[in-house]
């Protein structure tokens, strides 16, 4: 199903790119899981996301406890990013900045050190923030927006906002498609880039009805607003999704049920 290019105009690897895949031991790169889905990819035709380069989660422990001082973690984060959803999840709820290594380390400078890093490795690639609860206006949304401008106004490259949309069925922010015109009125791109749509176990048919509502509500805000470039569900079938052991009582969350 993967490979219908109908169905499915763009990959991206849900593990198999994140920092403990691709640089384990510091300096030594392995892409042979990255490479299975880029070569997926370019024999079907279809486009590529990268995910991640800088997250708090899924980093090695040599990124995490070695102790390094700012220079030190510069370069390190220059040396492993190399493009794509640059850096991932930020921000906390409350719109202030998430406390990880990075953040405490460089403060909010480590997020233009990667971008930068990753526009110097690839002038072609778009260059992401990516972060979840910022699909509807309130307060975390406000804080990006204002990262945006504060990177746009020091010259660090920002290409889009990735918005990642692990939702809720009936709880689609309200002002959805207001808030992605909001960024694109920056003059950067915006894309859905995770999404699924859980409910409470079990499934029913009203549940049902209302998500293919709510799938629609989020496609179409999409489509709607020029500079929003495309969709990604997070992984396209139950049964591969994370979202039962993290949010326990949950699922049925994607296209395709646990039994196809
Ligand atoms: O789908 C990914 C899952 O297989 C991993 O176990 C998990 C580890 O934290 O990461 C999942 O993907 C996450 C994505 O990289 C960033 N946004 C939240 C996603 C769900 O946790």
């Amino acid at each position: 199903m993967l490979d219908d290019r109908t169905m499915f105009g763009q990959l991206t690897a849900a593990n198999s790119m994140k920092w403990d895949a691709t640089e384990p031991e510091q300096g030594v790169f392995t892409f042979a899981q990255g490479d299975v889905i880029a070569n997926l990819a370019r024999q079907n035709g279809q486009l590529l996301r990268g995910h991640n380069c800088v997250w708090h989660q899924q980093l090695p422990s040599w990124v995490t406890s070695s102790n390094f001082n700012a220079a030190e973690l510069t370069s390190v984060i220059q040396n492993h990013c190399v493009s794509w959803d640059v850096v991932n999840e930020p921000l906390n709820d409350n719109g202030t900045f998430r406390s990880d290594v990075f953040f405490d380390t460089l403060g909010e400078s480590y997020i233009g050190i990667a971008l930068k890093a990753a526009r110097a490795a690839d002038s072609n690639a778009k260059l992401y923030i990516n972060d979840f609860n910022i699909e509807g206006p309130g307060v975390k949304a406000t804080a990006m927006l204002n990262l945006v401008k504060s990177l746009q106004q020091q010259e660090i490259p920002i290409d889009g906002i990735g918005f990642q949309s692990h939702l809720i069925v009936g709880e689609v922010p309200a002002g959805f498609q207001q808030n992605l015109e909001a960024f694109t009125a920056l003059g950067i791109q915006v894309a859905i880039t995770e999404l699924d749509i859980r409910m409470t176990l079990p499934e029913t048919a009203a549940l049902l009805e209302q998500q293919k509502q709510d799938y629609t509500t989020v496609i179409e805000a999409c489509l709607n607003t020029a500079g929003c470039v495309g969709v990604t569900i997070w992984d396209w079938t139950d049964k591969f999704s994370f979202v039962p052991s993290t949010f326990p009582g949950y699922g049925g969350c994607l296209p395709v049920g646990r039994g196809a």
